[in-house]
């Protein structure tokens, strides 16, 4: 057995004028619970420092880049790292990125993932940007990320916390390549972080399934590549905007092991072993012996 003791550390919601600060010590709150129970990482939501903010159509720049982290750690943030350090946990942690390369800025909805000792271990930029770039007044709200962020270039994985760890971001989880993508890497663990409204203006008739459809997804992509899936929420009201709950933690069986069953700030924790991987792996999802790639290229044409 190679045993990761996780927390799923749901985030109720956090509204335009709350504070980092106020937010950092909510998350500090989460890390101290965890250590508590003898956690070794800490899994928080996409865009956890902020509300979620694409629901707007912003134009100053100023505004915009209120909402986005130019270093990590930054001033505020180091406060988690510090305390990761202290409590000897881990954690990934979703954000909205600004950084500037080569004189130039970009925008990237990302995550990191932290090890035992407050060093970031890996950074992952979100692939699959769901919504519209230009803003669409008849929606009850927007969903920007096509201009709010720029897409990541793939799917990675990393050695820690004992086994190969992945990283993914909210609309990511919906689509089977995410998962695969990482199964061919060996991926044991996916981490991933959501903001999901249970509204869906383009497709209203799907409000009702947008609980299903999230437990579908995590469910499938865990069994099909024989690995464990973290999604926690950030979940309640914000601005008026209802988002779903539904923070699970899938064993690679697809079985949901531990969940969240509130709309606040509430840890869902359990004691994953990574070798249960490997009777996926090895049998059913045997990549080596069943996978028939000649047959997929389809899948990755343009
Ligand atoms: N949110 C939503 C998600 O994929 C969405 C967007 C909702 C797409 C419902 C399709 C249906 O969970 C983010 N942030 O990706």
């Amino acid at each position: 057995t190679r045993i990761v003791n996780v927390a799923a550390a749901q985030l109720g919601p956090i509204q335009r004028n709350t504070s980092r600060a106020e937010v950092i010590e909510r998350l500090l709150v989460h890390l101290h619970n965890a250590a508590a129970m003898g956690c070794h990482v800490v899994v928080f939501p996409e865009l956890a420092l902020t509300t979620f903010f694409p629901r707007w159509y912003l134009e100053d720049p100023a505004e915009m880049n209120m909402f986005y982290e130019s270093q990590m750690p930054g001033p505020e943030t180091q406060k988690l790292f510090d305390a990761a350090k202290k409590l000897g946990i881990g954690f990934y942690l979703g954000y909205a990125e600004l950084s500037v390369e080569n004189g130039v800025a970009h925008r990237y909805n990302t995550s990191i993932l932290v090890g035992r000792d407050g060093e970031i271990i890996g950074k992952y930029r979100k692939v699959h940007l769901p919504g519209h770039a230009q803003n669409e007044p008849w929606r009850a709200f927007q969903h920007l990320e096509k201009y709010y962020f720029e897409p990541g270039p793939s799917f990675n994985v990393w050695r820690a916390f004992g086994g190969v760890m992945g990283m993914a971001l909210c609309n990511d989880r919906r689509w089977p390549e995410t998962y695969r993508v990482m199964g061919l890497q060996g991926v044991e663990m996916i981490m991933l972080g959501y903001n999901t409204p249970v509204h869906n203006p383009p497709a209203p008739e799907h409000d009702d399934l947008s609980m299903f459809h999230n437990q579908l997804v995590m469910q499938a992509g865990a069994y099909q590549n024989g690995t464990w899936v973290v999604g926690v929420a950030k979940a309640g009201k914000e601005e008026g905007c209802e988002m779903i709950g539904g923070t699970s933690i899938i064993a690679p069986s697809g079985e949901v092991v531990a969940a969240c069953s509130t709309k606040g700030d509430e840890l869902a924790i359990a004691r994953c072993d990574l070798d249960l991987c490997n009777s996926y792996k090895s049998t059913t999802f045997n990549f080596d012996r069943h996978r028939r790639p000649e047959a997929y290229s389809r899948i990755t044409e343009q």
